[in-house]
């Protein structure tokens, strides 16, 4: 970067985006985020993207409805097979993939698929107020979308561990952790005991952004390719109000909004997961206008306010007359 305006440059990095939805939502106990893909597509999802000069991909959604007769952690096993060779698939072709959940029991499947496909050495920056590293002894609820990344650490439920190939799919020098703040003490412990990289909001609080950006500087630099989780619960419930987990004291618009512009501009960012987001709780499509606007950043561009602001002006042609007034050039 030569000054900082660079950073204002749209340069749509992965010219070619598959989205791919996963209506995983049996993590939990209550249904609502399943319907995230199909609601984001009935927003427009697709047109936004080929009007940026993305070149999208609907891959549909994984079938979610099999292994009903199985228990949890076998039937998560099954659905995150069947999307961790999709994203495997997308990945291998070279395709910048987007994964829509579900909750964010997503990341089994996705992450993995994403990292066997780069032979494992992959980055993984999991954007969080929480550490989904609970494994099946620490979990105080049973929940499968608290243990994602535990389980990619190589820790817990074997079935969970060995989802599309065995073995470790993140080391744990290759994970970083951005935005925790409710945690259970067994995840604080583990974590610690791995030595895994977290920027914590009260790490935030006390330096700013600047240790996130240069954390993923340096991080960039040891992994040969990353992946990004984002759950939305990791931003503030004023920006992002479509989610169970929503509370304030998160991201805010400004941290959130330019630390994916800035990931955007890593180019060894393969794939990423949007996890959590429940329409029927979004006031005023404001979680779902934000979602556009985020992975917009992600993808290299930019949707936000301003942009949408001039293509309206230029599809209505509209021009200034010598009153200094709007009017339309006809
Ligand atoms: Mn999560």
């Amino acid at each position: 970067m030569k000054n900082s305006l660079d950073f204002y440059r749209k340069n749509p990095t992965p010219q070619k985006v598959s989205f791919l939805g996963a209506p995983i939502d049996f993590g939990k106990k209550i249904v609502g985020t399943a319907s995230a893909f199909q609601h984001m597509k009935e927003h427009g999802l697709f047109e936004i993207f080929q009007d940026l000069g993305i070149e999208t991909q609907d891959m549909g959604s994984i079938e979610v409805n099999i292994g009903e007769t199985l228990g949890n952690v076998d039937r998560m096993a099954l659905i995150g097979n069947s999307l961790a060779s999709q994203v495997y698939q997308r990945v291998r072709k070279g395709e910048f993939c987007v994964t829509i959940g579900g909750d964010h029991s997503v990341a089994f499947g996705s992450v993995s698929g994403a990292s066997v496909a780069l032979s494992g050495d992959m980055g993984l920056v999991w954007i969080d107020a929480h550490a989904d590293a609970n494994t099946h002894h620490t979990s105080l609820t049973g929940n499968l979308h608290g243990m994602p990344a535990a389980a990619l650490l190589g820790y817990g439920h074997e079935r969970l561990i060995n989802i599309f190939r065995g073995g470790v799919k993140i080391k744990p020098e290759n994970m970083l952790y951005i935005g925790l703040k409710d945690l259970d003490t067994s995840e604080i412990d583990f974590l610690q005991s791995l030595g895994i990289k977290t920027i914590t909001m009260f790490d935030i609080l006390t330096y700013g952004m600047e240790p996130v950006f240069s954390s993923l500087q340096s991080f960039q630099e040891r992994v040969t390719s990353f992946y990004v989780s984002l759950d939305i619960d990791a931003i503030d419930k004023t920006y992002a109000p479509a989610n169970f987990m929503a509370t304030h004291g998160g991201l805010d618009y400004v941290q959130m909004s330019n630390l994916a512009s800035f990931m955007g501009k890593m180019e060894k960012l393969v794939g990423l997961d949007i996890v959590e987001f429940v329409p029927s709780l979004d006031i005023d499509n404001k979680t779902l206008h934000l979602l556009f606007e985020l992975l917009a950043r992600f993808l290299g561009t930019n949707y936000s306010w301003y942009e949408r602001y001039m293509q309206k002006e230029k599809i209505e042609n509209l021009v200034i007359n010598s009153d200094g007034q709007k009017v339309h050039d006809r």
